[in-house]
């Protein structure tokens, strides 16, 4: 067999605008863990990047509301968001900053790079200007009537109902998102383009190549190539930003009071986040080369898997491959690495409606946590994964994964099998007795299921792959019942051990397996099963009786608490529930 190849693994980069929600979560970062940690239990070595996307409007917004400078905001919002994702066991290796040096530093050679090999083009622009605020608004500081689907306070950057990328310009009756006056016009002012449109053709030929892309990632990509790529401008009128140069990589005259826009950087700030990542390796004395993670050597087996929501698939099959693409048609090094495969989500919906973090309509990773412990989350959220379609949360629904799957199903049996051989067992694996067609049974059921779990995994259908760890678990309470060694306990003691010692050992297994989903229940099992740490990954030869004959077990601790009625009923009246459905 050949040995694992390793696996680059990026979700996209939050916006630093407040703590993300739970659809914001289940739609790249927890996905993209999830996978992270799957496939460092089969053996990859596998590098997960995050980091915050600190520029733009969405920045300069939510600083202003909150009445700081941007760059005290994002101090504090960097952190914020790092607790909240610790606190949901994201494993990242490293969760960095866009608006750190390295990127800074990428952004303007990647833009001095394509400006040489004739991507970058200035051009005259219309641009926004708002008379009573005294400058351009870019983006998100415009609203208005979108002309697309007629929403009424459509973004300039996007319309949040119909999901149209615009142009501010385009907006019907533009008003100002900073002050509200409607005392706008329309001035010309330079800006950098990014031309796309020749880049048009090798961006299809590559995307028609890709045999490893969902059908989401391709029909959208697709969509847009097909209704022409637009030449797009990536630069703005903001302060806040990565500064503009030109070809030579020096400050670009003219461009005083602009920075790059936030979606030509924000890409780029996967690597530089790696940079800072090994940065820190080399720091700590534990190697840290971020190179071969980003440039395709010679014989290279990487594998780069990036994860988001499908309002982002736009820009990282076509905008963020243009600039890869054209930085690699004007050096003669070796090429800098595109996208091999992602994964696209639909939206988790609120009862149908919209998350909405400037509303601040739903949960919010923040609020979860004290309400439930990260593993139900994780659980719920993957087990629902808007992989097919949108996928409502409901407080029901919560409740019912949290009971059913995870305290029926699993909780129960971890606890019934331990606690048994505690009483029964002295806490010890027992010997004895002969295995029979019961045991034939799950070591065929469980033979038969891993591989297809684990093949879910690693073609990331999250819904698949927990769909078959639940029956896996399911199989087991099926076992117990069938080989009923508290039966048997009273009239022959080896009949009864035949059924306690697969019960311990399916117990292992199955904390063994949850690990990339559940990590603190999972780790809570193997613990008071005495696995060691370098008997937990994905190698399951022997399964069935991996644990020695005599090995000390215990009861862990309640693995999961069952979610009650008047607690639904408490938290729908607290954050909305019903009401956003109606609304
Ligand atoms: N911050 C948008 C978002 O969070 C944006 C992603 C950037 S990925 C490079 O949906
Ligand atoms: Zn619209």
């Amino acid at each position: 067999m050949s040995s694992p190849h390793p696996i680059l693994i990026t979700s996209a980069l939050p916006y630093i605008n407040g703590v993300k929600h739970l659809g914001n979560l289940a739609g790249s970062m927890l996905p993209a863990d999830v996978y992270a940690r799957a496939m460092r239990l089969l053996g990859h070595d596998v590098l997960y990047i995050c980091a915050t996307d600190e520029h733009g409007t969405p920045a300069e917004l939510a600083a202003a509301e909150a009445g700081m400078e941007v760059a005290d905001y994002c101090d504090a919002m960097h952190d914020a968001q790092a607790e909240a994702g610790a606190a949901f066991d994201l494993s990242y290796d490293w969760f960095g900053r866009s608006s750190g040096a390295a990127t800074a530093r990428i952004t303007q050679e990647f833009s001095a790079a394509l400006e040489r090999a004739g991507l970058i083009e200035a051009r005259t622009s219309r641009q926004v200007y708002s008379n009573a605020d005294g400058r351009y608004l870019p983006d998100r500081y415009v609203e208005g009537t979108c002309p697309n689907c007629g929403f009424e306070s459509a973004r300039g950057d996007q319309c949040d109902s119909c999901g149209k990328l615009l142009d501010p310009v385009d907006l019907i009756d533009p008003y100002s998102a900073v002050s509200g006056s409607k005392d706008v016009e329309i001035r010309e002012t330079e800006h950098l383009y990014l031309k796309q449109s020749e880049m048009s053709g090798r961006l299809r030929e590559w995307v028609e190549a890709q045999t490893d892309w969902p059908a989401l990632a391709s029909s959208i990509a697709l969509k847009w190539l097909d209704e022409g790529l637009r030449d797009r401008s990536i630069t703005r009128d903001l302060d806040w930003g990565i500064p503009v140069v030109d070809a030579h990589g020096n400050p670009r005259p003219g461009f005083e009071g602009k920075v790059y826009y936030v979606w030509f950087d924000a890409p780029i700030a996967y690597i530089g986040a790696t940079q800072d990542w090994a940065a820190h390796q080399k720091e700590k004395g534990t190697g840290g080369d971020w190179e071969h993670w980003w440039k395709v050597g010679d014989g290279d087996t990487t594998k780069y898997v990036q994860f988001m929501g499908k309002d982002n698939v736009a820009f990282h099959t076509l905008s963020f491959p243009t600039t890869i693409m054209g930085v690699n048609s004007e050096t003669d090094g070796a090429p800098w690495r595109l996208v091999d495969t992602l994964k696209a989500f639909n939206w988790v919906t609120w009862y149908g409606g919209k998350f909405s973090t400037s509303s601040r309509r739903g949960v919010f990773m923040d609020q979860a946590i004290d309400l439930a412990p990260s593993d139900a989350w994780r659980w719920h959220l993957m087990a629902n994964a808007p992989e097919s379609s949108d996928a409502a949360f409901t407080w029901e629904e919560f409740q019912a994964s949290v009971n059913s799957d995870l305290a029926n199903v699993l909780g129960n049996f971890v606890n019934r099998i331990t606690k048994y051989a505690g009483s029964k067992f002295d806490g010890r694996v027992p010997d004895g007795g002969v295995s029979g067609g019961h045991e034939t049974w799950i070591i065929d059921e469980i033979s038969r299921r891993l591989p297809v779990m684990i093949d879910h995994f690693n073609t990331r259908e999250f819904r698949k792959a927990l769909g078959e760890m639940r029956a896996i678990w399911a199989a087991g309470n099926e076992y117990l019942t069938r080989a009923a060694p508290w039966t048997h306990y009273k009239t022959d003691v080896d009949q009864a051990a035949v059924g306690v010692r697969m019960g311990l050992n399916l117990a292992a297994l199955y904390g063994i397996i949850s690990q990339p989903v559940i990590p603190r229940a999972a780790a809570s099992i193997l613990d008071a099963l005495g696995i060691p740490e370098n008997r937990r990954s994905w190698d399951f030869d022997g399964w069935a009786n991996a644990l020695p004959v005599g090995h000390t077990i215990s009861a862990p601790d309640v693995l999961f608490s069952k979610i009650e009625d008047a607690q639904v009923a408490e938290w729908t009246e607290r954050f909305g529930g019903e009401a956003a459905q109606a609304s």
